[in-house]
């Protein structure tokens, strides 16, 4: 079986409300599907959702580099070539969320082929996995709110809550959340909104409050004083923007500036994550599996990987925000219970789409523009 082509298709869906961050907002989920094609019928699917703030994707970016770039690169591969398949997308600079996505969906075409679940494939450890939630800006007693309204529906315990505004503010809404769910755990992601000072007070604060990590506090130039940041607090600062390679992470834990990584599928696909976790494990650094707000196929392909190893099984993975949407493409949507989420025991990572939501959501012009930067609230 041979790779033929790969479709991109633009679409939007509705947010219940818009997720807001120190880096930016996501008002609707403006994203991409990804179709791999193949010469015996079988496709395989994934999702790219474009970050411009973080990676300088668009959706109408990641449709082009995907049909005139990873498409032409991949016609006539086998699907199960996975080394070869990264290398022959490796080729072009910068692009994470576009090769991330064609390779989950070449992941999903492989499962599919074998007739194998993509969490077996990867390493079956696990079936299932505690949900992390990310809590957006707002004031302190909504974003309480919030946490307490997602207890107690789904039974989730952990929180991811978006700091990098004043630390007043960062410390009140931990406070008042910790207040509200004493045993959860919490920890931050200021999305490199502080500056050093902020940073000292509100970490420091913060620490006192009983967060377990601090995400990317710092802008990502500053590594002397993510380094300081790192000697200095007793918990893990956590690379996500800081670590988005296999270099970078090389780099930053060889530097000391981080202790804890962020792995997201959605920019390294399933190779790339992989390899980026071999190099953790062996130099004894957590990672936690990151969130890109995903719609149900990116979530589904997170949770693929976080089910497979014992280093991502084991702690709670950012597929929560799944909840967030109004509306997706998924024929079944995805559920959570008592604070878990299940891998889909299909082959492949088990994405069905609606096709009458698609043909509905689908938008015939991609969005270039640039996402709208929160203020402080
Ligand atoms: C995170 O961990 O930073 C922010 C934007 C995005 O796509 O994902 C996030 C979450
Ligand atoms: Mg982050």
């Amino acid at each position: 079986m041979r790779i033929t082509h790969v479709e991109a298709i633009p679409y939007s869906l509705p947010y219940k409300r818009a997720a807001r961050f120190a880096s930016g907002t996501v008002e609707r989920a403006d994203d991409v599907l990804v179709r791999v094609h193949t010469d015996d019928g079988l496709v395989g699917q994934a999702e790219a959702q474009p970050r411009p703030y973080t990676y300088g994707e668009t959706q109408a970016s990641i449709v082009s580099t995907v049909l005139d770039w990873f498409s032409p690169a991949l016609a006539g591969v086998d699907p199960l070539a996975s080394e070869l398949v990264a290398e022959r997308i490796s080729g072009r600079s910068g692009s994470n969320v576009a090769r991330g996505a064609v390779e989950l969906a070449v992941w999903d075409l492989a499962g599919k082929t074998l007739g194998v679940a993509c969490h077996m494939l990867l390493g079956g450890f696990s079936r299932e996995v505690s949900v992390a939630y990310m809590i957006g800006f707002d004031t302190p007693a909504v974003m309480a709110d919030d946490a307490v309204a997602v207890n107690e529906r789904h039974g989730i315990n952990a929180f991811k809550l978006k700091v990098g505004r004043d630390p007043a503010i960062d410390i009140a809404a931990c406070a008042a959340i910790r207040d509200a769910l004493p045993t959860s755990e919490l920890y931050v992601d200021a999305n490199r909104g502080w500056r050093y000072q902020d940073a000292l007070i509100a970490g420091d604060a913060l620490i006192e409050l009983g967060v377990s990590g601090i995400e990317e506090p710092l802008s990502l130039d500053d590594r002397v004083g993510r380094r300081r940041l790192a000697h200095r607090w007793s918990v893990p600062v956590i690379g996500d923007e800081s670590c988005i390679t296999l270099p970078d992470v090389v780099r930053e834990l060889a530097g000391g500036t981080v202790g804890m990584v962020s792995i997201k599928t959605a920019r390294t696909g399933f190779t790339m994550s992989r390899r980026i976790l071999a190099h953790c494990v062996s130099s004894s650094v957590p990672v936690v599996l990151g969130s890109q707000y995903e719609g149900g196929a990116g979530t589904l392909a997170t949770l693929a990987f976080a089910a497979a190893f014992s280093a991502t099984a084991g702690r709670p993975a950012e597929v929560g925000n799944v909840l967030d949407l109004a509306d997706d493409l998924l024929t079944e949507p995805l559920s959570i219970h008592q604070g878990r989420m299940e891998a889909r025991d299909v082959p492949g990572v088990g994405i069905e789409i609606d096709e009458d939501k698609l043909a509905h959501y689908r938008v015939d012009a991609p969005q270039d523009r640039r996402a709208p930067v929160s203020g402080t609230a």
